[in-house]
């Protein structure tokens, strides 16, 4: 029953590990020939790749892992997924309800630790409403801000017969659309603005919302910023783009924030990061909230004008109403152009530093733009230093073609590519992840060469956790605890397992050490060896 609702469901891919609670549903999807199920080596990453596949896809996979260690192994995935707005449905296998409560083995309340990580947990306690709970769970998790759902399914529960189970039809919760009075008063005040920002985030990220948003910057003549780690949800390119906002913001990128009079946000959830910890807002600003989930509406600004809706059905309505109205100013349009202009001035990549040994990072950003010119390839970045150069340095034209860590959590990258990849076979997918990142999933390399999934990952190794280390160096004076470490020889590693594997000591090497792994087939590692300083570029300190 648990396998025919996701067959039903459209869920074509299952990450997970097995253990004693769930072999009878390993059994069950062993048998069901839509669904893939792909076994990884430590349950966190089943999480990431469900995060990668559900990004990419626009759908969402699940995740299938046994009671207590197996389900708090995937604990990290989830809560990054959660605070990503990410759907992923987590199927654990769970004690049964026979010897619930008396400390049996490996028990634990899988609805208390997920419960605050997902948008609902349930456990189910009865056979014949396993249909009912994980169809109502794939429409929750997909429903409004997308996030994690849980099912718990107890041991006892999944060997009773049901003769006649009762499935639901596939049902999708439509997106409430927005109002003509809403969209009015939306207009009239963008009408009134000097100095409007429109600022898209991860929900208008996708298509068709993403051609609708642009259309309604260029109708409005407004600058457009995205948000941490979503570049990808505007072209980078377009005439009207002034950079993405959070950790690393370009100057021009802030002062056109600084500066809005009216400030129309799409999709947007107003994060720590790009938000500058909620101070880079000025108190004067007046809001225009869309977001498709009214719980969003008003949760950290309180907006003059909302508008409940889909980002991009709500961007071509809020266009018709704009367009039958006066075109902006002059001045408008003349200081859209001028923060164009500084965000072209200020996005040059800085001249070389000088001194250190290895690849620094500034050439891993010449290697990357120049493999992207010729090859459309999706990008990841995991949680390292590396981030902030992407998000200045690389510009990102299609949709989905650059996918952030904003979560936090190291170790997201190589698996959430993994997951981007079976999503979109035929494309290339790159990820830059730290040396540190990487060792905490380099394991499931074996499932990327195992499962045939050809992702490249560029490790900017300079032997550290560099952001800690930084720390150490501005406020610690010098003090390294704990911040450096040894490699093993990560392109060896990669070859041990079957992948290909390059090293990199010279920044000239590395462009056909990227193609070469490319067009290898493979999984693939090039260790870019840095200095063990390298790290932020060199006007950055990690935020506090
Ligand atoms: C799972 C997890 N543990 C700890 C941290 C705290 N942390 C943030 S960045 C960082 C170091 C990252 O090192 P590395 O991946 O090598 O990247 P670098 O900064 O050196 O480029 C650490 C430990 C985290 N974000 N996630
Ligand atoms: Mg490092």
């Amino acid at each position: 029953m648990v396998v025919e609702a996701l067959r039903r469901e459209g869920v074509t891919h299952v990450f997970g590990l097995p253990g004693t609670t769930t072999m009878h549903l390993l059994d069950a999807l062993g048998r069901e020939p839509e669904i893939r199920y792909v076994s990884v080596r430590h349950e966190q990453v089943a999480a990431f790749m469900a995060d990668g596949f559900a990004r990419a896809s626009g759908g969402l996979a699940a995740c299938l892992v046994s009671r207590g260690p197996g389900s708090a192994n995937l604990a990290t995935g989830v809560h990054n997924a959660h605070a990503e707005s990410v759907p992923v449905l987590v199927l654990a296998g769970q004690v049964g309800d026979d010897v619930a409560h008396r400390e049996a083995f490996e028990e634990m309340d899988l609805v208390g630790l997920f419960g605050p990580m997902t948008k609902w947990a349930v456990e189910v306690h009865d056979a014949a409403r396993i249909p009912e709970l994980v169809q109502r769970a794939v429409r929750t998790a997909l429903a409004g801000r997308p996030r994690p759902v849980l099912v718990s399914l107890p041991l006892d529960l999944q060997r009773q017969e049901v003769a006649e189970p009762a499935f639901q039809p596939r049902f999708r919760v439509p997106r409430p659309q927005p109002q003509a009075a809403e969209l009015e008063a939306a207009a009239d005040l963008l009408a009134g603005s000097e100095r409007p920002l429109v600022l898209v985030g991860g929900g208008a990220a996708a298509e068709p919302a993403r051609t609708a948003v642009a259309a309604l910057a260029e109708a409005l003549q407004a600058p457009v910023a995205t948000t941490w780690a979503r570049n990808a949800a505007f072209p980078n390119g377009h005439p009207l783009y002034v950079g993405a906002l959070g950790y690393g913001v370009l100057p021009v990128t802030e002062q056109a924030l600084a500066e809005a009079d009216v400030l129309l946000s799409l999709g947007c959830r107003f994060s720590e990061f790009t938000t500058r910890r909620w101070r880079a807002v000025a108190s004067a600003t007046r809001l225009v909230q869309c977001d498709v989930d009214p719980e969003e509406v008003g949760r950290v600004y309180v907006p003059e004008v909302a508008l409940l809706g889909d980002a991009g059905a709500t961007a071509l309505a809020l266009t018709t109403v704009v367009a039958g109205r006066n075109g902006p100013s002059a001045s408008r349009r003349r200081r859209a152009d001028d923060l164009r202009r500084r965000y072209c001035e200020e996005s040059v990549l800085p001249p070389a530093a000088g001194a250190g040994s290895g690849v620094p990072s500034r050439a891993v950003v010449e290697a990357l733009r120049s493999v992207l010119a010729r090859r459309p390839a999706t990008v990841l970045s995991d949680a390292a230093s590396f981030g902030p150069w992407l998000h200045r340095y690389v510009g990102f034209e299609r949709a989905g073609s650059y996918q952030g860590s904003a979560g936090g959590a190291m170790g997201w990258g190589f698996p959430a590519a993994m997951g981007v990849q079976l999503a979109r076979p035929r494309e290339p997918v790159l990820c830059v992840s730290g040396d540190g990142a990487f060792w905490m999933v380099a394991h499931d390399l074996e499932t990327a060469v195992r499962e045939r999934i050809p992702v490249v990952t560029l490790v900017t190794n300079n032997f550290a956790f560099g952001n800690p280390r930084d720390r150490q160096r501005i406020e610690h004076g010098g003090r390294y605890v704990g911040v450096f470490y040894d490699n093993p020889d990560f392109a060896a590693f990669a070859r041990l397992l079957g992948a290909h594997g390059e090293r990199v000591e010279r920044a000239e090497d590395l462009v056909p050490a990227i193609e070469r792994s490319l067009d290898s087939g493979l999984p693939a590692v090039v260790d870019v060896i840095q200095d063990r300083s390298e790290g932020l570029p060199p006007d950055l300190a990690p935020p506090t």
